[in-house]
């Protein structure tokens, strides 16, 4: 007799989620699916689905290990319905029971789902996090702005990371400022723990390849971890050979280097096979150990306890319809070479490229390169918004929306960053080693061969004055512009629109 059935998503593969300490190993059932919806809503890069579906194969085997009871749908048994809500009426009806608990899912969509289904679901709150929603909010509450450097210091304080008894350690709560150098190419610098596909794994790869050919990306070499225990030995690994350098490089982009000093965590985190708080604890007793610098251990721990705790009390208190902001009325079509078409710019081709190839670009390619493009492009937020999501194995709605949506494209309208994150080609200049290989001149502010950020970035300026003139922030930028003659302020933006109509025409730019 089965009492109540327990659903565990694709991205709660933790052993302590609060749908499993809910329920009752003698007489619930676990209900995990591998469903096409979940893939193709939007359609994600092969090699995140081969995570997802190769991690909830392991997790499942775990669970029996550890006496559940588990209903397991694969994706290609027969009777599968291709839902998480058809998959729980199947087993519902199988089982006689309609009493359904569930952890709440990462994304309103499925939560809707959840709500609007015929069975009796109670939604947990997913506590995996160190902010629980109802703190955020009360946080939040009365607030004119909501800026992540207050809400961080709460956390630093409340989890006691990096404290000297009520002062941050070393003295200053963020070391933001150590963190912006460019790095060489380094053929001994050490990258991401790589893993050989067990047995699961290389099965779960064939399904995928046959069953979402059409996506875009590259599923083999297939390397992620798909165990918590793997997670933790990559996690180990970044610890001791990169997190030294972390800090420093963390916005250096490199030509073929996809990681640089990078953990390439997000992707274990977000489905649930590390657990925030225990990489958080590694790091500061790293830096107490005298094992690396101030700088890279704070903005570690600032990504995790500050930024992703961050984005997801916004996401959550914004509501469902804050993936379809539009702030700037931007309607452009996302551009073909976000899915591979051509281009000359060589640093949208590497973060393209390596996005292919990996699943994976770090924070500075996705916000200052893709994100920096689309947002002066004026491309619709929403359609960048679904590439983020579908291209990027870390990508789940409550962490990815607020990036794209409030961070990279102000489509929030300032709820997460007070100014929007633009600039010329003088920014990639200085991070990365992209501009010397391109068919483009960053020195060159207009013509054929002008980079098209340097033409872009005054196009968008001008044509959104009336909202940023009066910014204080970018009071200086726009008085750079009245003072430019104004014969090369006309040419810029005659480039700068040549470089739009050649994008709607579909041309390579
Ligand atoms: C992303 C994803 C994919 C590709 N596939 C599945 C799946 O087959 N079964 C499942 O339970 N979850 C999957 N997921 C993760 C869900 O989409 C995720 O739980 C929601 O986006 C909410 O965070
Ligand atoms: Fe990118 Fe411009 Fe540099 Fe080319 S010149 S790599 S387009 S920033």
């Amino acid at each position: 007799m089965v009492r109540r059935l327990v659903l565990v998503l694709g991205d709660q593969l933790s052993h302590g989620l609060s749908a499993l300490n809910a329920a009752n190993k003698s007489s619930d059932l676990v209900v995990m699916a591998e469903v096409m919806e979940e893939g193709t809503y939007v359609p994600h890069h092969p090699k995140k689905i081969a995570l997802i579906l190769s991690a909830m194969r392991h997790f499942a085997e775990e669970l029996r290990a550890a006496g559940w009871q588990v209903a397991y749908t694969r994706l290609d048994d027969r009777e599968a319905t291709g839902s998480i809500v058809g998959e729980l009426m199947r087993r519902a009806e199988a089982h006689g029971t309609s009493d359904v608990i569930a952890t709440q899912p990462g994304e309103w969509r499925l939560i809707a789902a959840l709500d609007a289904a015929p069975l009796r679901v109670t939604q947990l709150p997913d506590d995996r996090f160190v902010c629980s929603l109802d703190a955020f909010n009360a946080w939040a509450e009365g607030r004119k702005e909501l800026r992540l450097e207050y809400f961080y210091r709460e956390m630093r304080r409340r989890t006691g990371f990096l404290m000297e008894g009520a002062r941050p350690a070393g003295g200053k709560w963020n070391y933001d400022h150590d963190n912006r150098k460019p790095a060489r190419a380094d053929l001994l610098r050490a990258s991401p723990m790589r893993f050989v596909p067990d047995s699961i794994t290389a099965e779960v790869l064939d399904l995928v390849e046959a069953r979402f050919a059409g996506h875009f990306g590259r599923l083999r070499p297939f390397w992620f971890a798909v165990r918590a225990d793997e997670a933790r030995r990559a996690f180990d690994h970044f610890a001791t050979h990169l997190l030294p350098g972390f800090g420093d490089f963390q916005d250096a982009m490199v030509a073929g280097d996809h990681f640089v000093h990078h953990s390439v965590m997000s992707m274990y985190l977000n489905i649930g096979l590390l657990d925030p708080l225990d990489i958080c604890a590694r790091v500061v007793a790293e830096w107490q150990a005298g094992r690396v610098p101030i700088n890279a251990a704070e903005g570690y721990v600032r990504q995790v306890i500050g930024w992703r705790e961050y984005v997801r009390g916004i996401y959550f208190r914004e509501g469902p319809d804050y993936v379809r902001r539009n702030a700037l009325g931007h309607r452009r079509a996302l551009p073909a070479m976000f899915w591979g078409g051509d281009t000359r710019m060589n640093c949208v081709a590497q973060a393209v490229e390596q996005t292919q190839q990996e699943a994976y670009a770090h924070h500075i390619q996705r916000l200052m390169v893709t994100g920096n493009f689309a947002l002066l492009a004026g491309v619709d937020p929403a359609q960048v918004h679904d590439w983020y999501l579908a291209v990027y194995a870390d990508a789940v709605e409550w962490v990815e929306a607020p990036n794209v949506i409030g961070m990279s494209q102000f489509a929030d309208g300032g709820i997460i960053a007070s100014k929007p994150y633009v600039s010329s080609g003088n920014y990639i200049a200085k991070m990365s080693d992209y501009c010397a290989a391109c068919a483009y001149s960053v020195k060159a502010r207009t013509g054929r061969d002008a980079c098209p950020f340097n033409l872009l970035y005054w196009d968008f300026l001008i044509r959104h004055r009336d909202r940023f003139g009066r910014n204080p922030r970018m009071g200086p930028v726009y008085r750079t512009w009245d003072r430019m003659d104004e014969g090369h302020c006309a040419t810029v933006l005659r480039d700068a629109a040549r470089v739009l109509e050649t994008l709607d025409a579909g041309g390579v730019v």
